[in-house]
């Protein structure tokens, strides 16, 4: 069995990034489906956060529709991630659920944990929140998960997790979720194609997984060379003024000022998206002045004394109000 593995799309969650998300992000996404072609590869598995919100933007899952049209000598099995999934309303992955069975060549995996044999070998499915193998025997397990051990994407190792998953003995897993390619144990993250964030590191790809019979596995990562490039970058001074005007336009910044540094520089940079200081973030492409007469801490600290919660859990609950509001314009 020889399949391409890939995940973490965030399709829709660009938009204040780089211009014409929707179409630079299906432009990356169409590579691996364009590789499987010229390889005579003929699956394909999306291992989650295909959509950066349960509900995507029409013009994003039409694409994607029209995508998997396309590529229909492919057969495509898509799973769904934490971002993809919702308690109560009808999401994109529904929408696509439903779709399935007139696209004979796509499979949506939503719901439940799903076992088929692919060529000959035993692979399983765990959906979002789903971290328990149900299956007797060994198999192929693709997941969106993390693991104590693995490297997070700001490139710390990640601690115990609330939510990990655990690897069953003679199983081999192939991952979604985390956006770095690594390997842990037996379990492999195939990364995302692009940096959908500030602060995610390069290498970005895809896999080339081939499983023979005997359930052995051999990995090979497929380097992409994204069309946009997010880079953060400490501004001391006005050479690092130049470094960013003087940058080619698909290069983004966060531009992070050191104590002193006036944002008002920076801000007038069409590469630059955003800039923070202190903590406090401004989204440059946020409405800032529709909401400045809001407090959004006015009242809390009456409320919570009233609940009974102490001085400094009300310390603690004002200073993290104040940030997130700053950081959205307030
Ligand atoms: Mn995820």
């Amino acid at each position: 069995m020889q399949a391409v593995i890939t995940s973490d799309w965030h399709l829709g969650g660009m938009s204040k990034t780089i211009p014409n998300s929707v179409a630079q992000q299906l432009a990356e996404i169409r590579k691996p489906f364009e590789w499987c072609r010229a390889n005579r590869v003929r699956n394909i598995f999306v291992l989650g956060d295909l959509s950066h919100t349960p509900h995507m933007d029409n013009a994003a899952l039409v694409g994607l529709v029209r995508l998997f049209v396309e590529f229909a000598d492919l057969s495509i099995v898509v799973l769904a991630g934490n971002h993809d999934v919702a308690d109560s309303t009808t999401t994109s992955l529904d929408v696509l659920a439903e779709m399935a069975p007139t696209l004979a060549n796509l499979t949506v995996i939503n719901r439940k944990p799903t076992r088929k044999i692919v060529d000959g070998v035993p692979v399983c499915w765990l959906p979002w929140p789903h971290m328990n193998v149900p299956f007797k025997a060994s198999q192929l397990v693709m997941v969106h998960a993390e693991m104590t051990g693995a490297v997070g994407d700001n490139g710390h190792k990640l601690k115990k997790t609330k939510h990990g998953f655990r690897l069953r003995k003679g199983d081999f897993a192939v991952s979604g979720h985390l956006h770095t390619h690594q390997r842990h144990g037996d379990v492999v993250w195939c990364g995302s194609l692009y940096q959908s964030k500030f602060g995610e590191n390069f290498p970005k790809g895809w896999l080339d997984v081939r499983v023979d019979d005997q359930l052995r596995v051999d990995c090979k990562f497929v380097e992409n060379t994204p069309a946009w490039e997010l880079r953060t970058l400490v501004a001391n001074c006005d050479d690092d003024y130049e470094q960013i005007a003087s940058a080619p336009p698909h290069v983004k910044f966060s531009v992070k000022l050191a104590a002193g540094v006036s944002a008002a520089k920076f801000t007038e940079l069409p590469n630059v998206v955003s800039v923070a200081n202190h903590s406090m973030s401004l989204e440059l492409a946020a409405p800032t002045d529709t909401a400045v007469a809001i407090k959004p801490w006015y009242g809390l600290r009456r409320y919570l004394e009233q609940a009974g919660h102490d001085n400094s859990e009300v310390l603690a609950a004002l200073k993290l109000v104040k940030s997130i509001a700053l950081e959205h314009g307030f």
